[in-house]
């Protein structure tokens, strides 16, 4: 569904996270999840889906893969297409089993990324009708190759960014429509984002700017009072979700669903 020039969700995806999340992989700079808390903060975050008029689909957690409730790194989903990944992270290339047969519910055309290429779709930031790709530590430049071959197919584009620090592109950096983006640390100055209006996030507040635009909602996490300041001044109505226990893994908001 479309309104303006912007595509309203009516539905996400999300896994539920598994006593294994502790092993999961991490930069080790903000400690070990408390499973329980995870829990917890993981049905938080379904309501604040569900807050946004989403409808959720829940999958059962997957034990063998500490870090498959960060389910958006495995597919994209754009409304012609969804493209399912395959992650850079070797201990996460199992987690995109299944996804084809889940999705093929809810999508006619569904692409698949192969060696040599490697995406983690949380590299991938969709701009109306064009897709911004990070090359990354976990995306290639054969991956995104592949992404920008099927987005062309049906009538989409997509072109290439280099990171600098971020684990992901959308660990820093996050479309809210209307031209407005949220930027942190490399991407305030990026050249490729020089038509934004740039939301700009503080160095102290960094992991605020994985955050989400549902609706017209903006999904922010809890505890940045500054960035919650401006994404308000910019009009949206903020909804704060507790992420602690996923940050503890260098997974943020948008990481823990698929919307489409
Ligand atoms: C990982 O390192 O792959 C996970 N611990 C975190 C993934 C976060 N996903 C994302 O930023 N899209």
């Amino acid at each position: 569904m479309v309104r303006g020039k912007s595509t309203l969700f009516t539905k996400a995806l999300v896994r539920t996270p598994g006593r294994s999340l502790i092993h999961g992989l991490t930069s080790g700079k903000h400690g070990i999840p408390d499973f329980h808390r995870a829990l917890v903060q993981h049905a938080e975050y379904i309501n604040a889906l569900r807050e946004c008029g989403l409808e959720v689909l829940v999958l059962k957690e997957d034990e063998d893969h500490p870090d498959s409730t960060f389910i958006e790194d495995v597919a994209l989903l754009t409304p012609p297409l969804a493209i399912v990944t395959n992650p850079g992270a070797p201990s996460r290339r199992g987690e995109t089993e299944g996804m084809k047969e889940i999705l093929a519910a809810y999508f006619e055309s569904i692409e698949e990324i192969c060696e040599p290429g490697t995406v983690e779709a949380g590299d991938i930031m969709m701009v109306g009708t064009h897709f911004y790709i990070g090359v990354s530590e976990r995306t290639n430049k054969a991956g995104a190759a592949q992404v920008i071959g099927y987005l062309n197919k049906h009538g989409l584009s997509g072109s290439i960014l280099t990171l600098e620090k971020v684990l992901h592109l959308k660990t820093g950096t996050a479309y809210l429509e209307h031209n407005n983006l949220v930027a942190s640390g490399e991407f305030i100055e990026k050249p490729e984002f020089r038509q934004f209006n740039i939301l700009r996030i503080e160095r102290d507040e960094e992991y605020a700017a994985n955050c989400i635009w549902i609706n017209e909602k903006v999904l922010l996490p809890k505890g940045y009072p500054k960035s919650r300041k401006t994404v308000e001044a910019a009009g949206y109505e903020v909804i704060d979700v507790d992420v602690s226990e996923f940050r503890a893994l260098d997974g943020g908001l948008s990481c823990l669903s698929l919307r489409f």
